[in-house]
């Protein structure tokens, strides 16, 4: 251990300024050339998946570009660890680094959000929201979340997801608007007295207000959970209110906003150390006790790692900036795709996030869906308010400027990316509502609009652009 320096959960391990040896770096370049050679078929397959990253115009709300840093973090020897438990209170040996690595990442994860708990173990934040459940819940017991067919998620009480069909779900849902219908919500409260209400969406473009949320929580005494996955982003850039002192607990998933790893994150607020449903134990007792060992076994070092480099990532200034431009390219493609008619749900977007119902146009959302990734645009389906067509169909189209604005597009691009919308969703003829035919032409022309726009605003890990790859040593 000569000239390394041991972490334990008080002790973190410091390097005195030191450069990292670089025997991480050396590792991974050496796992990718010894990939090439073994096994070039996955290679191939790792490489096309770059390349279509780079060349397609991603607009799935519920996806972001990592950070190659992020990406490196991922892949490193940390995955090797096994070591379930916290930092201090592993059932392995061996934890020293990622002892200090999670300590780390729980740390930036308080200070970006503005936090008093966070817990960075959970695997996605449905392994989260589903821990939290566990916790505050007796299977029976009343939960309520927004419908799924009105933007919710699968654990918000949906009966195809175990969170309605071990607790008694009652949903909420929209009002004519488009909008939460918080009268509603609160006949709802008043007459099934949830022990837990959610306030979350995976596809709703307003502004959440949790701070209604909580005191028709607290109308009834339960509990307010948070689920800020698709505006993670949003709440760390002060672009979207936060919950975390609001609500009891907030969950989110780490990629789909925030530019991290695939995986879930727990935060704790103000209310952390309130009592849990015995009258006794503290919040943040019963979370950490409902992650491991209730709910998951070994945690995932390389992961971990890899959000405590996405919180730090997150916690600079440009990220505060693409978060701005974020929202304004949002609005901006929102009010063109009005102007070329289409109908867009609620009006507009507070948020990442542009609904529209694309029957207008003749087609199902499965139908466009696919037309567009044929032309290079990546778009999803989405249930719309009052669908009748069903969850693989559907009416709507679900828009997100997340990685427009990390290519660095702004407002003034947003009527080109919606005039390439258009032409695709108004030339495509609908044969069924999973069939369709379109011009060739047409399509040859959208591509060659679309890699056009994708070459003047690179991903950040488009190396195609000169980006600068760094340097990991010679011989290795
Ligand atoms: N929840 C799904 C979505 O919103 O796209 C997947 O993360």
């Amino acid at each position: 251990m000569k000239g390394r320096s041991v972490a334990t959960p008080d002790r973190p391990v410091r390097h005195g300024g030191r450069p990292p040896t670089g025997e991480q770096a050396a590792l991974l370049r050496a796992g990718m050339r010894s990939l090439h050679e073994a096994d070039p078929q996955l290679a191939h397959l790792l490489d096309d998946e770059v390349h279509q990253q780079n060349t397609t115009l991603a607009m799935v709300a519920s996806a972001s570009v990592a950070d190659p840093t992020v990406l490196a973090v991922g892949g490193s020897a940390l995955s090797n660890v096994t070591a379930e438990g916290y930092p201090g209170a592993r059932y392995h040996p061996g934890a020293q680094q990622f002892d200090a690595v999670e300590n780390l990442a729980v740390a930036r994860a308080k200070q970006l959000f503005g936090a008093r708990y966070a817990n960075v173990q959970p695997h996605s934040c449905s392994s989260a929201n589903l821990a939290v459940l566990s916790a505050l819940l007796r299977p029976g017991d009343t939960l309520m979340g927004l419908d799924l067919d009105a933007g919710g998620h699968l654990t918000h009480g949906s009966r195809a997801s175990v969170s309605g069909r071990h607790y008694r779900s009652v949903s909420y849902g929209l009002d004519a608007g488009g909008r939460i219908d918080f009268a509603r919500l609160a006949d709802l409260v008043a007459e099934h007295r949830p022990r837990v209400l959610i306030a979350g969406a995976s596809a709703y473009p307003r502004t959440v207000d949790f701070a209604r949320f909580r005191r028709l929580a607290d109308s009834v005494g339960a509990y307010l959970l948070a689920d800020i996955s698709h505006i993670a982003g949003l709440v760390a850039a002060g672009q979207h209110p936060s919950p975390v002192d609001v609500a009891h607990l907030t969950t989110t998933s780490t990629y789909k906003q925030l530019g991290g790893p695939r995986g879930g994150l727990i935060l704790g607020g103000r209310d952390v150390a309130a009592p849990g449903p015995d009258g006794r134990t503290p919040l943040w007792r019963l979370m950490q006790r409902a992650v491991f060992p209730q709910s998951q076994g070994t945690p995932s070092p390389a992961a971990i790692a890899a959000k405590a480099r996405a919180f730090a990532v997150a916690a600079e200034p440009a990220f505060r900036d693409t978060a701005r431009l974020i929202v304004r390219n949002a609005r901006a493609l929102a009010g063109e795709l009005a102007a070329l008619g289409h109908r867009v749900l609620t009006g507009g977007t507070d948020n990442h996030m542009v609904l529209i119902d694309v029957t207008g146009t003749g087609l199902s959302g499965v139908v466009a869906e696919r037309a567009l990734e044929e032309c290079g645009i990546l778009a999803n389906r989405n249930r719309i308010p009052g669908d009748t067509k069903p969850p693989l169909v559907t009416s709507g189209l679900r828009l997100g400027t997340n990685i427009l604005a990390q290519r660095g597009m702004g407002p003034d691009r947003m009527r080109e990316c919606a005039l390439l919308l258009h032409t695709v969703l108004s030339g495509c003829q609908a044969l069924s509502d999973t069939a369709y035919r379109i011009d060739p032409a047409l399509v040859a022309s959208v591509r060659a609009e679309v890699q056009w726009l994708c070459a003047r605003h690179p991903l950040p890990m488009d190396t195609r652009a000169g980006v600068p790859v760094p340097s990991i040593g010679a011989g290795t």
